[in-house]
């Protein structure tokens, strides 16, 4: 198993699902701040040029955070990190998408590459973070009083992971009470102080 990463990227959340489960992987750094997402080396890989990417024992090549953590969680349920009930794994799958799709893709991308989304820089990067600053409501209120975000620890928890640390990233945004205890509590996991260490990232 080979992750393709970039430091402090969503590939994070994956980098942290690994180290959860324990078995051996080996890391590749793939990062677009060096062009190399964008060479016909990785996009003959993944023509998305971007990470996380996962290459699999068998070869075969995976993407997209919520499919590479469910194949992941599915293969080693030694792990426990997919709820065993429907209701549990529905509710797993809720945040993921939530998280993905909406805070990450329609959030932080307009604060991370504003350029995508306009000329009007500024306003695109404030257009971001209101919709990064409401996605975190939504998490904050649906953590309050539990630990974990959708009720046992699971990968849900590790994409909120890469989420929250990206509050860091932009001087405008802040983490609400109940995330900023979730992000303290994920850095107390064995698994997501190796992740931070092999990444470069102070915990
Ligand atoms: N939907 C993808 C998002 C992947 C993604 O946007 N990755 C970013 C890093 S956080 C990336 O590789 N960006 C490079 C680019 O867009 O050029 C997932 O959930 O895995």
């Amino acid at each position: 198993m080979k992750l393709f990463y970039s430091p402090n990227a969503c590939s994070l959340g994956i980098h942290v699902v690994l180290e959860e489960i324990g078995k051996p992987f080996e890391l590749a750094l793939s990062s677009a701040r060096d062009g190399s997402l964008y060479k016909p080396e990785y996009t003959t890989m993944n023509p998305k040029s971007k990470v996380p990417t996962l290459i699999r024992d068998d070869g075969s090549v995976l993407t997209e955070y919520p499919a590479i953590s469910m194949y992941l969680g599915r293969i080693n349920p030694q792990a426990n990190l997919i709820p065993a009930d429907l209701e549990g794994e529905i509710r797993m799958l809720e945040a993921i998408d939530y998280i993905t799709s909406t805070i990450h893709m329609q959030g932080f991308t307009r604060i991370s590459r504003p350029e995508r989304f306009g000329t009007d820089i500024e306003a695109v990067k404030e257009a971001g973070r209101e919709v990064y600053r409401k996605g975190m409501k939504v998490m904050d209120a649906q953590l309050d009083g539990r630990e974990w975000l959708t009720g046992p620890y699971s990968l849900a928890d590790a994409a909120l992971l890469y989420i929250e640390n990206w509050s860091l990233r932009d001087d405008k945004v802040s983490l609400p009470a109940n995330c900023a205890a979730h992000y303290a509590r994920m850095k107390q996991r064995p698994a997501v102080q190796r992740a931070f260490a092999a990444e470069g990232l102070p915990l």
